[in-house]
């Protein structure tokens, strides 16, 4: 029982990133307060020659006035004492998307399938979490295999998250919207 103290939350024991690196669909989330990612969310990750981890993300938009695009995303990754907490600096292709700096964690993952990712923005007097987001990627974009959802839904219910997630729909927008950003 941790009582939904964010400090509580146990994160993936002895996180590999040369094993999570690569393509990652996500096919749920729960949303933090304001603009975010609405579907069509992939990410990659990436190992760099130093070692650092980054990654790319790529996911629909509504942006002031209605405009809808793909947000084309970068991040960097700084490593903390524990191998599975990162904090995330995160920008977008063009200067209107978001920036920011969050808590990048992982929960629970295999590495070849599932992956359950989570991250406080506010933490609240009490030591639990007053806006929070988490994704669940999976490596098939058609979504999570039948043992894994079971996984899936502990993992949730230990982040007190349970029942919170929307899935997260993949129709190719990103593939087939014109992406005007750079790169
Ligand atoms: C994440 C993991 C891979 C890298 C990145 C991720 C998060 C991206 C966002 C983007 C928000 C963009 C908005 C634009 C208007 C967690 C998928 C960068 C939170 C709201």
């Amino acid at each position: 029982e941790n009582n939904c103290q964010v400090a509580n939350f146990q994160v993936k024991q002895d996180f590999d990133r040369t094993r999570y690196a690569g393509v990652w669909y996500a096919v749920g989330k729960k949303d933090p307060e304001g603009l975010f990612l609405l579907d069509n969310v992939v990410a990659e990750f990436k190992v760099e020659e130093d070692g650092r981890m980054t990654a790319t993300a790529k996911g629909r938009v509504i942006i002031l006035n209605n405009w809808e695009m793909c947000a084309h995303m970068f991040a960097t990754f700084e490593d903390t004492p524990d191998p599975a907490k990162f904090r995330m600096k995160y920008w977008g292709a063009a200067s209107y998307l978001q920036t920011g700096n969050d808590e990048h964690w992982v929960i629970d993952t295999d590495y070849d399938n599932y992956a359950i990712h989570y991250s406080c923005r506010l933490l609240d007097s009490d030591g639990t979490c007053l806006d929070s987001y988490s994704f669940v990627f999976s490596r098939h974009p058609t979504g999570l295999r039948a043992e894994d959802q079971l996984i899936i839904t502990q993992k949730k219910n230990d982040i007190c998250l349970l029942g919170k997630y929307r899935r997260v729909a993949h129709n190719g927008f990103c593939e087939n919207s014109a992406d005007l950003s750079p790169q």
